[in-house]
């Protein structure tokens, strides 16, 4: 390697440090089993980890899950990413962020067209927000970019994420949770 290249590498990697040390403050990861679904489940609703990142500088919160495998363009059914907030005081788990593959065939509340990806911000009442916030559905990797003023703007909150391959509204259980009982805490 020359030492141009050396030296160039060494100005990135400052570069590097500077941006993530103003762009990104915290972060929260759960790391979830691999293979802890049913064995009939494909493995792009199979959570092998969830975090959640503030961008300060942009004043967003990325929720990112990644899965055992890649999730289809075109799912063939229901598909949810799912992570829930649970702010200071409120109900439990009063805010829901949704990345779905639906149709108001299998989700009344689903946008309207054909089946699609949307964002849903879901309430503790009333309807939920649709195309509430940004997404990205990459591969084995779904991010979510939230502005914290969605759920309140709390300095502080507790969390987790699903999948799911049936709707919440028919009272099935999530198909992965992570972490797998219980709640991961995040302070701005
Ligand atoms: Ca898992």
């Amino acid at each position: 390697m020359s030492r141009y290249v050396r030296l160039l590498f060494a100005i990135l990697a400052v570069h590097a440090l500077i941006f993530s040390s103003t762009a990104a403050a915290r972060t929260d990861v759960i790391v979830d089993a691999q293979g802890d679904v049913a064995v009939s489940d494909p493995a792009y609703v199979d959570i092998v980890q969830a975090r959640v990142t503030e961008q300060v500088g942009r004043d967003t919160l990325v929720f990112q899950i990644e899965l055992a495998g890649a999730v289809p363009d075109s799912p063939s059914g229901f598909v949810a990413f799912n992570p829930v907030i649970d702010t200071p005081g409120g109900p439990t788990g009063d805010f829901g962020l949704v990345v779905r593959w639906c149709s108001q065939a299998t989700v009344p509340a689903c946008g309207p067209g054909p089946a699609h990806w949307e964002s849903a911000l879901i309430l503790a009442a009333g309807a939920p927000v649709l195309n509430a916030f940004a997404f990205d559905v990459n591969g084995a990797t779904v991010k979510m970019y939230v502005h914290p003023t969605l759920f309140g703007n709390p300095a502080s909150f507790s969390w987790r994420a699903s999948s799911r391959l049936f709707p919440a509204s028919t009272g099935q259980p999530p198909t992965d949770l992570a972490p797998n009982s219980g709640w991961s805490d995040f302070t701005r």
